[in-house]
């Protein structure tokens, strides 16, 4: 048995160590788009597979048995080409996600579907946004150049901020409520854009916006592929030790 572990998540790290722990063959694989990812105690592979055919044959070429897609909720063509190239060579697929958050009781929250949803939901009068969706799609709010963005980046960014009104801080999560509620506090935030990841290690700014009475624009989840789920790392083991009884 050998399995592919597609990454980048808080679970994904833990079941790198269960997976560690029960002795199974694993390769953890990032995406590489942050200088220094967490280290992990199974081998490690970063950088992409050049699409579902580039997947499928890293597949057939290392002998993988299994994949488990502990990918973002938003990583949306890693899953795609997942189920692709699975359902091309026969692998069997299992996708760990966490469940999505739900809007509280006293939640100030506005559903969009995608970033530029979220863009377009900011209001008319300039107000002030803690912009925490990473650095991908902060180029989208150009468009608004009247609002203050509070960004939150993963590493220093290598190239021009095309906000005219913006401050830059490095961070990388888990993050905790009692942080975030002093970060907006610091810098005066009106309104919080997030996706909506589900799990523990970005929901900091939701509980510390609750806790301002702020206003949150949640981006809700694209599609992904109908595929086995679970939330849980037991279930991913038992998934595992099923077919290591059979001998696949
Ligand atoms: C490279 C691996 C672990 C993993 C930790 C989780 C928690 C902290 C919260 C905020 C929101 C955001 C962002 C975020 C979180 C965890 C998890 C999560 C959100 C690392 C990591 C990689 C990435 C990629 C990065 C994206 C960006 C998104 C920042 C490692 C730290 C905003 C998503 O600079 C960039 O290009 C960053 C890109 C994809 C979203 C985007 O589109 O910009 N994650 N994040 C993975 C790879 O190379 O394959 O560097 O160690 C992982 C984590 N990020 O093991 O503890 O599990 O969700 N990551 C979002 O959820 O909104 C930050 O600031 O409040
Ligand atoms: P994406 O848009 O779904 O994927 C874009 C391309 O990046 C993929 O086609 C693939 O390249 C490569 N890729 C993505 N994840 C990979 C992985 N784990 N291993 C190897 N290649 C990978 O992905 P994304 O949204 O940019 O996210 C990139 C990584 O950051 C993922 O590992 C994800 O779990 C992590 N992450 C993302 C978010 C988020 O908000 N999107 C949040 C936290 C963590 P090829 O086509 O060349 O194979």
């Amino acid at each position: 048995m050998r399995v592919l572990l597609l990454g980048g998540t808080t679970e994904a790290s833990q079941l790198a160590q269960a997976l560690h722990s029960a002795r199974i063959e694993t390769v953890f694989s990032y995406a590489g788009r942050t200088n220094a990812p967490i280290a992990q105690p199974v081998d490690v592979r970063i950088g992409g597979f050049g699409g579902a055919d580039g997947l499928a044959t890293y597949l057939k070429n290392e002998r993988i048995s299994h994949v488990v897609d502990a990918t973002h909720p938003f990583a949306n063509t890693m899953g795609q080409n997942a189920y692709r190239a699975c359902s091309t060579h026969g692998t069997p697929l299992l996708r760990l996600a966490r469940p999505a958050w739900r809007a509280q009781a006293d939640d100030k929250w506005i559903h969009v579907p995608d970033i530029t949803g979220a863009r377009d939901a900011l209001p008319a009068d300039p107000c002030r946004v803690f912009l925490a969706i990473g650095r991908m799609h902060v180029d989208l709010f150009a468009a608004r150049p009247e609002h203050h963005y509070l960004l939150r980046l993963v590493d220093a960014p290598q190239t021009q901020i095309t906000l005219p009104d913006h401050h830059v801080t490095v961070a990388r999560g888990p993050f905790n409520v009692a942080e975030d509620i002093a970060l907006m506090q610091e810098h005066r935030i009106t309104h919080v854009i997030a996706k909506n990841a589900g799990g523990s290690g970005a929901v900091a700014k939701i509980d510390a916006a609750r806790a301002l009475g702020l206003q949150v624009v949640m981006i809700d989840r694209p599609l992904r592929p109908d595929i086995a789920e679970t939330a849980n790392i037991e279930t991913v083991l038992a998934w595992l030790n099923h077919d290591a009884e059979r001998g696949v």
